[in-house]
């Protein structure tokens, strides 16, 4: 190969070029009876809203069988936003279709898993049939736009969703290919040029995130997106946004070309300049983007590649108007919405949190009932939050005490009686069902809970906000780089820890302690957390104070290098 020879597009590329907008044998294969997917469909189907997956529990026991297909189904839900009648449907698909649970992902859509072959088109079909879909939850097109999920009767948050939604249909795919497959719908002839103005038939290099908060509602974490909106909020008008770029979390284990990444800020746009100010940075991801290595394909790293500076200079031209510098603002809160608030309008909402996102009915917590008989009996309006958690809105007073009585004899415990950092926690789904998952995380998470919360009570610390997030592998699906404590799946039961970052999610954490089995996360951090108690500044998170340690210092404690 000569020296300045393109470098090779990935096969993604080539599995999109070929597939006639996202067609590719999806349907032929649907019709077959097998039970899973080709490698080609298999990277088309993401684009569709799900993924093919295998039951990794069984995998031993299955031996020579092979391995156990399932599938997971994602629905898109911008600014997580679900009527009673949509939740209703979904809780009945999930015992229909899918193993009887419903999964709040960290990106406020709902996600079923388990799901096997012969059942994708019902549940697929009976998705949109409430008016939701899972087109574009997953593959290389914008995804899920989240936006702050607080119920208010407040202008303001009803501009942010209402936003979301503009975005959300604006970046949708357009090829007719998810009707004809899941909704029979009729074979339309379309010209290539008209098909996907925005996209292209290559669409885009990777995933897209967006995310809209405020500078005192940074609830969707928007340092973690592609795209964060970062609502500013002047004499109680929303004035506009700065538009970050370039934010992610993924990255690989020992391939330093790969870190997470906070967005930038690039411009200060008003509300009416956003959807075209989110074309230009898509048109540079799009143009720009790496086609040839999906690890590095993220438009973090064109921002990193480039800085800041470079990055306002391209996209200065790709804006139809002038680029405006971002304004110079912090961000200061990161509300949960947890339990009984007024809206303002006369209405309540009560925010329910729901343990790493699962809907379930287990043992004596029957969750998935007691939300299931609120939602019939009071019809409430629903919002996801980006902490997995839901929030049943525009309730009157006088059904508090009721709802408060169906939700104790199901055993779903009220926030007062669930410690703060078990409300700021989160982990992702990991083991069974995640394919690239190294460790337990949803399944690990609670028995780091339980130590953690003795441990803060025993040094009185129990009513600090420590965020913890876990993930079964260092993708970062949870956004556990910028949080108190990241615990990520290193190698089997063996974790990599992370302290530094803070509450609200504006600075990234830094590696504490390598190859830490699950038992011993919590006495590694209990030093660490002794000197906290000690050395805090007045209101200074725990965070806050390894920051201003340092990772030096902070290493130090734990007895370690950090390193293995
Ligand atoms: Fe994720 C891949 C679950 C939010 C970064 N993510 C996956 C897959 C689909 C595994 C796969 O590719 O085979 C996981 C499915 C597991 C399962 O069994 O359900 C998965 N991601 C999730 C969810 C369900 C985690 C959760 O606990 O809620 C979240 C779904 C959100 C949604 O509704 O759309 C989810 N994933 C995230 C986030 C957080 C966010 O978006 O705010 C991130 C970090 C931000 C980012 O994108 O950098 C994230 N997921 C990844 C990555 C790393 C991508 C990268 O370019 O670095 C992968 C791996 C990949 O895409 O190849 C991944
Ligand atoms: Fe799977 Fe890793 Fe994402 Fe967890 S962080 S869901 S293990 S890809």
């Amino acid at each position: 190969m000569s020296q300045d020879a393109a470098p090779k597009p990935s096969a993604v590329e080539g599995h999109k070029e070929q597939s006639r907008f996202l067609r590719g044998g999806i349907a032929e294969e649907l019709a077959q009876e097998t039970d899973h997917f080709s490698e080609s469909d298999k990277s088309l189907i993401k684009f569709h809203g799900f993924y093919q997956q295998d039951n990794r529990d069984v995998r031993k026991e299955r031996k020579g069988a092979g391995k156990l297909f399932i599938f997971m189904v994602r629905c898109k839900i911008p600014g997580g936003k679900v009527t009673a009648s949509q939740y209703l449907a979904l809780d009945r698909l999930a015992d229909e279709h899918a193993n009887g649970t419903l999964r709040i992902t960290s990106r406020q859509g709902i996600q079923f898993h388990g799901v096997i072959k012969t059942g994708l088109k019902e549940i697929i079909a009976g998705i949109n049939e409430t008016l939701l879909t899972t087109l574009g939850a997953c593959g290389d097109v914008n995804r899920n736009v989240m936006a702050s999920p607080a119920p208010f009767a407040d202008p303001i948050y009803k501009s942010l969703q209402n936003t979301a939604d503009t975005l959300a249909a604006h970046f949708a795919p357009r090829t007719g290919a998810y009707h004809e497959i899941w909704l029979n719908g009729e074979k339309v002839a379309q010209d290539a040029e008209t098909v996907e103005p925005i996209y292209g038939k290559l669409y885009l290099p990777r995933k897209f995130k967006i995310g809209l908060g405020l500078t005192y509602d940074n609830s969707v974490d928007v340092f973690a997106q592609d795209q964060g909106l970062l609502g500013i909020v002047e004499n109680g008008k929303l004035v506009g946004y700065n538009l970050l770029v370039g934010g992610g979390m993924g990255m690989t284990h020992g391939n330093h070309n790969t870190f997470p990444h906070i967005a930038q800020p690039m411009a200060f746009v008003t509300p009416d300049q956003v959807v075209q100010a989110t074309e230009a940075v898509v048109e540079i991801f799009r143009q720009h983007g790496n086609r040839a290595d999906r690890k590095r394909a993220r438009i973090k790293y064109v921002v990193h590649d480039w800085g800041v500076e470079k990055f306002r200079e391209v996209l200065a031209k790709h804006l139809p108007f002038p680029l405006v510098l971002p304004r110079d603002v912090q961000v200061k809160g990161f509300p949960l919405f947890l339990g009984w608030n007024a809206q303002g309008d006369g209405k309540f909402f009560y925010g329910v949190s729901v343990e790493n996102g699962r809907i379930k009915d287990e043992g004596e917590l029957k969750l998935k009932s007691a939300l299931r008989t609120i939602v019939e009996k009071y019809q409430p309006r629903i919002l996801l939050t980006p902490m997995q958690d839901i929030l049943l809105c525009d309730l009157p007073e006088t059904a508090q005490a009721d709802i408060e009585k169906i939700l104790t004899a199901h055993h779903v415990l009220p926030p007062g009686r669930i410690s703060l950092v078990q409300q700021h926690s989160m982990a992702c789904p990991a083991i069974p069902t995640c394919g690239l998952a190294i460790s337990e995380a949803e399944r690990g998470l609670p028995k780091v809970i339980d130590l953690l919360e003795a441990e803060l009570k025993s040094l009185g610390l129990e009513s600090e906000k420590v965020s913890v997030r876990m993930t079964g592998c260092p993708n970062g699906c949870v956004r556990p780089y910028q949080c108190d404590i990241g615990i990520v799946g290193r190698s089997g039961d063996k974790y990599t820890l992370f302290v530094g970052g803070n509450l609200e999610g504006s600075r990234l954490n830094f590696q504490f302690k390598d190859l830490v089995p699950l038992p011993q996360i919590v006495p590694t951090l209990k030093p660490l957390l002794e000197a906290y108690r000690a050395e805090r500044q007045a209101g200074e998170g725990f965070g806050d104070y390894c920051h201003r340690l340092g990772a030096e210092k902070t290493m130090a404690l734990a007895g370690g290098s950090g390193a293995a």
